[in-house]
């Protein structure tokens, strides 16, 4: 029956992706809570709290959603046969879809995600986003977990070169909690705009080591639009409205602050490719996505809430800093499916899905993963 109900919903979605030619044969996925499929569960032991998951997984699924993220949605889609069972399996034992690397499960020979709550671009060396040094899970921590586990993918350079050259790899989105951090710690948008061109390095330095090690087909996601996430909102608001965008009432000088490192990680990408002819590298945006959905809500079905949170405990944009999502006085909308944002930072498993669908059919990435021949063997 539930196998069943899965192998429909595959063939929905592959119909809805139209991709015929899923045939990565591993995924690997680095980032922080936008991509973490249950990492920092282990960390913590604990894979969240009620209502967290609740719309997919029907409990808290080590996710910070009510349901799937963008890299679950291309998971599926990007393991025509593994993808049922997995889903399955994930349904059946609150499983991740893709792997998180720190469950230390026996089998990523279809890939594993690095990414955790929290973590950030720039790694101890530089001290600008504490908490998640403390935690040691920024990005250049989550390469070299990479490097652990490759000797059991593969043990030649030539069949690393040959199975990475298979393998769909996703470099972040991370960058956002660099970000993040610095501002509610007190630093102005100047400041932390001056750390940005760091925050790319890091980034664009392990995209980099990856096309090294033989991967020929990255994506690289740029950051939300600060400006409009509904903690930055309550954090920060202004007495002017000209402060505010009037299409979506985001805070401009934020907004400001992530098309600065959006552009200048697009730079890197165009760099990466000149310097690396045999990668296709594709650059992803969650910043248009959230922009579009805030313009206009409705024609994306977006009609309970945009900047207000699904799951929060009141406030302008539902979103209170003593009542946060999961914890005492908080609740969730009814209908999570009708809000952008989910808990005031992250976003709801539709809006996620949506950013998904643009990211293989495009707009929202450049060029569009569907329009990617597959994979390429390096030489
Ligand atoms: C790093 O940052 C923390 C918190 O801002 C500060 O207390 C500490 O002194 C800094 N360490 C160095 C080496 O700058
Ligand atoms: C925020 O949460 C606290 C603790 O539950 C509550 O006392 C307060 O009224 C809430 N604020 C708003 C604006 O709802
Ligand atoms: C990862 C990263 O950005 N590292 C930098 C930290 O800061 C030092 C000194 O400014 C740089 O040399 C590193 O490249």
């Amino acid at each position: 029956m539930k196998g069943l109900l899965f192998l429909s919903l595959f063939l929905f979605l592959s119909k809805f992706f139209s991709l015929a030619n899923a045939k990565y044969n591993a995924i690997f996925s680095f980032g922080d809570s936008y991509a973490d499929t249950g990492n920092f569960a282990v960390l913590t032991n604990s894979p969240g709290s009620p209502p967290y998951g609740m719309t997919y997984f029907g409990h808290p699924a080590g996710r910070s959603s009510d349901g799937r993220l963008v890299i679950d949605f291309i998971g599926i889609i990007n393991f025509p046969l593994t993808g049922i069972m997995f889903c399955y399996v994930a349904q059946a034992f609150g499983l991740p879809l893709l792997p998180p690397y720190l469950a230390k499960s026996n089998n990523y020979n279809q890939g594993a995600n690095f990414a955790v709550f929290g973590a950030t671009a720039l790694g101890s060396q530089n001290n600008t986003s504490t908490k998640a040094q403390q935690q040691g899970t920024s990005l250049d921590v989550q390469f070299q977990w990479f490097e652990e586990l490759k000797p059991s993918l593969c043990n030649t350079p030539q069949a690393c070169n040959d199975f990475f050259a298979q393998s769909l790899f996703f470099v972040g989105e991370i960058g956002g909690n660099d970000h993040n951090f610095m501002l509610m710690a007190g630093k102005t948008v100047q400041e932390v705009a001056a750390i940005v061109p760091k925050i790319i390095a890091a980034i664009s330095a392990v995209a980099e080591k990856l096309i090294n090690e033989g991967a020929t087909t990255l994506v690289v996601p740029g950051i939300l639009p600060t400006g409009c996430v509904p903690v930055i909102l309550t954090r920060f608001p202004s007495q002017n409205k000209d402060d505010y965008e009037p299409n979506t009432g985001c805070l401009k000088n934020y907004n400001g602050l992530s098309s600065l490192h959006d552009t200048l990680l697009r730079n890197a990408v165009t760099d990466l490719r000149a310097k690396y002819p045999q990668a296709r590298i594709i650059f992803a945006e969650y910043y248009q996505p959230v922009i579009d959905f805030l313009s206009n809500p409705a024609k994306f079905g977006f009609t309970g809430g945009s900047l207000k949170v699904c799951c929060g405990g009141g406030g302008p944009y539902n979103y209170n800093f003593s009542a946060s999502c999961g914890g005492p006085g908080a609740s969730a909308c009814s209908d999570p499916s009708t809000y952008v944002n989910w808990d005031g930072v992250h976003m709801t498993e539709a809006a996620f899905k949506q950013v998904a669908t643009g990211w293989l059919n495009g707009p929202y990435a450049d060029p569009p993963l569907s329009s990617v021949p597959s994979y390429q063997l390096a030489h």
